[in-house]
């Protein structure tokens, strides 16, 4: 049994860590994600401009890098798909701008932010419409598996609601294994967890790193991973090889928690707000 304690115990901050997954907020701690426009055109490499506004009403221009860059930015279909996620460059305003392939639709864009005197990441999220005809997708089925190519990726572990979870994704090529999986922004992959229903942004953690010692380059990658709670997720790990950065995409239902945890601990401020449910009702 995992003591979770410690893995909830930075999530004071409003929508990040701990049980709370982040995105679901266009402004939070005084921080706000602004896009120079809501509607952009469809199309390969499409111009996006954006923009973080501080507490003190000006754009941002100080960060502190976390995973070797200031800023990571998720873009998603509102549906799940067309996941992209890019490294924008920033001027000396504060303004920052990336290229983006979009299809008709309704995106979710995320910033995954720690700016200079904030305690911690932050990550916001903004709502843009790409115009056309819109075909939207069904969900993908769960899977355990994922094809790219010549590369397969295979989950394993079980996504628990309100723990931190396990997971470890193991890469090959053309069935073999890879064990040259090569550094991406320190690490060798890097795994978005989106809560399908709202597109919540969560919070996972690699287990180790490249030059650790103990951190092999493959064929497993292991994060943590906090469900906040029961439901489906969709899992993308971007992983680098042979100079390539490519991403594997799955559907995970949450696995059923043990018996209800009750909140001994004390690592939670109660449930106020909550209406008093524990768990789902459609779990009886
Ligand atoms: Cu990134």
């Amino acid at each position: 049994m995992k003591n979770h304690t410690s893995h909830d115990s930075h999530g004071a901050h409003g929508g990040h860590g701990g049980g709370r997954p982040g995105g679901l907020a266009v402004s939070a701690d005084g921080y706000t994600l602004e896009v120079d426009s809501t509607i952009l055109p469809a199309g390969p490499r499409q111009h996006v401009g954006f923009r973080v506004i501080g507490p003190d009403g000006q754009p941002v221009t100080e960060f502190v890098a976390e995973h070797e860059k200031d800023l990571h930015f998720i873009a998603v279909r509102r549906d799940t798909a067309g996941f992209q996620h890019v490294h924008p460059v920033r001027d000396e305003k504060g303004d920052w701008s990336t290229e983006l392939d979009l299809e008709p639709g309704d995106w979710r864009f995320f910033t995954d932010i720690h700016p200079a005197g904030h305690d911690g990441t932050l990550t916001l999220g903004i709502d843009v419409a790409v115009a056309g005809p819109y075909d939207p997708r069904p969900l993908p089925e769960a899977t355990r598996t994922a094809r790219i190519g010549e590369y397969g990726v295979a989950l394993d572990g079980a996504l628990v609601p309100g723990e931190a979870s396990e997971l470890t994704l193991t890469v090959s090529r053309n069935d073999q294994p890879v064990t040259d999986l090569e550094p991406y922004l320190a690490a060798y992959g890097h795994l978005v967890a989106l809560r399908v229903g709202d597109l919540g942004y969560l919070h996972v953690h690699p287990e180790g790193h490249p030059g650790d010692g103990t951190t092999a380059p493959g064929p497993g990658i292991s994060f943590l991973a906090v469900a906040p709670s029961a439901g489906t997720y969709r899992l993308y790990l971007d992983f680098q090889h042979d100079g390539v950065v490519r991403t594997a995409e799955f559907t995970v239902h949450t696995t059923e928690a043990a018996p209800a945890p009750v909140p001994a601990h004390g690592d939670h401020h109660g449930h106020h707000g909550h209406h008093g449910h524990h768990g789902h009702h459609a779990h009886h």
